[in-house]
């Protein structure tokens, strides 16, 4: 295949101070996102999960092949049926599956096999990660970096989502196979993360967490002589 055409890149270069000041409002939003539980039962307009889901699906991806899904449930019938299979799943991980050092960690964060949040959301929105793509030709088509890619999405997913007003949480129910079955999903579609979206309860309570500091997270290399280049 020949290289596409091209067209204009659509970039503002920004003064500096303009720069610092969005970065520093985006960072003060983004710092206040939390993971919730807990959610009220209010309607979310199904605009609002679209634009999310076209902020997702603007991630970059391997050789742009977009490999990803998003599956939005609002029908009741489908997030209890969602809700009692999840359940059961983690029931018996929590029960059986997770290593005690497994279950230690996520003690701080109080978790249980128990989520009715899965039937309180208005939306829960399923991303499946596409592993292959069929041609109408009926071959397979690989797709690339598949992981890296869906998680790309779901990153601007969640930063789409805080930014209009609303909550979510990235659940895992382990082991996911489930949601081909309930979803009605090919099996070139893998489960790769479940969020529930909506508003969070009006008692809501999150865990007190911290989040590492920046010198933790971060190695500067501001030259001269880094890391491994001294002889
Ligand atoms: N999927 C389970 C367990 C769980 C695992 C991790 I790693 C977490 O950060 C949180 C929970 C659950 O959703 O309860």
């Amino acid at each position: 295949m020949s290289p596409l055409p091209t067209v204009p890149l659509l970039f503002e270069r920004l003064p500096e101070a303009e720069m610092r000041r969005r970065a520093e409002a985006f960072f003060a939003e983004m710092r206040r996102r939390r993971s919730v539980r807990e959610f009220a039962p209010d309607p979310v307009p199904r605009e609002l999960v679209e634009l999310a889901i076209r902020t997702a699906a603007s991630a970059p991806s391997g050789a742009h092949r977009q490999p990803w899904r998003f599956v939005a449930v609002a029908d009741p019938a489908v997030k209890r049926a969602i809700r009692l299979a999840a359940e059961a799943e983690e029931r018996e991980s929590y029960e059986h599956r997770m290593s005690p050092e497994w279950l230690a960690a996520l003690e701080p964060l109080g978790t249980d096999w128990r989520k009715p949040f899965l039937e309180v959301v208005p939306w829960i929105v399923v991303v499946f990660a596409e592993l292959w793509e069929a041609r109408p030709d009926g071959t397979k088509v690989k797709n690339y970096y598949v992981k890296e890619s869906v998680g790309l999405a779901c990153g601007l997913f969640i930063a789409a989502l805080h930014a209009m007003g609303l909550a979510t949480l990235t659940h895992t129910p382990s082991p996911m196979a489930f949601l081909n079955r309930i979803l009605g999903r090919p099996d070139n579609e893998k489960p790769f993360v479940l969020f529930p979206v909506g508003y969070p309860a009006p008692e809501c309570r999150v865990p007190a967490l911290e989040r590492k500091p920046l010198d933790s997270v971060t190695v500067w290399l501001e030259g001269p002589g880094g890391a491994g280049l001294t002889p």
